[in-house]
């Protein structure tokens, strides 16, 4: 199969994933007045970075080898507001009908020895073709601004070095993550008081109508 082809039938893959977290999105905007979603982005995998990938592995770049060993051929990435987000997130997604969880990597509880934070999933999506259905493998991450902010500069750094990273540069990323934890941690504290009040101020509103709504209907009854 010819890259084209084969970004074809990921592409397919990426839109119904979209489709779906843009769905629950839309429905947590509606029903909770809080959108838990900053913003999603979808990327396939270009080929060099994929013979790449194979030769780190130290594979042959075959088509056998890209669909079997590779994950991450097609990836979203979705950046939430806080820490406790991402695991709703990662929870409604385990439950959508048709996709099945694959694999689990939850360096948010758990980071990476360089500092690295964010939650990843690898899922299954049917895609329908004209020749049949196939099992299309979507890599997920899920994070927060604060970890995007941080791994994107750990990315450029890595890409600068050419992954021969100095020391003193490793460690000052460390300390970064690690301030980086920390402000999630502040910002997620911040922002679950500020849904308390909003929900105490739905709450007030309507214990209100339900008030003005009874003494209405009661008067009405009553002739008044
Ligand atoms: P790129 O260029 O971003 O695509 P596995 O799935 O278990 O076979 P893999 O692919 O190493 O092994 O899995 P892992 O650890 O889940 O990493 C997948 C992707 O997460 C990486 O893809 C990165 O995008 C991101 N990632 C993982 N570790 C780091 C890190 O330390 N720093 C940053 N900035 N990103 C990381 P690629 O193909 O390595 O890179």
């Amino acid at each position: 199969m010819e890259y084209k082809r084969l970004t074809l039938v990921y592409t397919a893959a990426l839109k119904q994933l979209e489709t779906k977290i843009d769905t629950i999105n839309e429905e947590f905007k509606t029903l909770h007045k809080y959108n838990p979603i900053e913003h999603v982005s979808s990327r396939i995998k270009s080929k060099q970075s994929i013979t790449n990938k194979l030769k780190k592995k130290g594979l042959e770049a075959t088509h056998e080898n890209l669909i079997k060993t590779i994950n991450d051929i097609a990836g979203i990435r979705i950046i939430c507001s806080f820490i406790p987000d991402i695991f709703k997130i990662a929870d409604m997604i385990e439950n959508m009908q048709g996709i099945t969880v694959l694999k689990k990597k939850d360096y948010v509880t758990t980071p990476k020895e360089n500092g690295y934070s964010s939650y990843h999933m690898i899922v299954s999506v049917p895609v329908s073709l004209s020749v049949g259905t196939i099992d299309v493998k979507v890599e997920i991450q899920i994070r927060t601004m604060a970890m995007d902010f941080w791994a994107s500069l750990e990315h450029k750094i890595n890409y600068k070095y050419d992954k021969q990273v100095p020391k003193a540069v490793r460690k000052e990323l460390r300390d970064c993550a690690k301030m980086t934890h920390k402000l999630d941690k502040r910002m997620s504290h911040l922002g679950r008081n500020l849904m308390e009040e909003e929900k105490q101020a739905i709450k007030e509103i309507t214990t209100e109508y339900t008030t003005v709504y009874t003494t209405a209907l009661l008067s009405e009854n009553a002739g008044i």
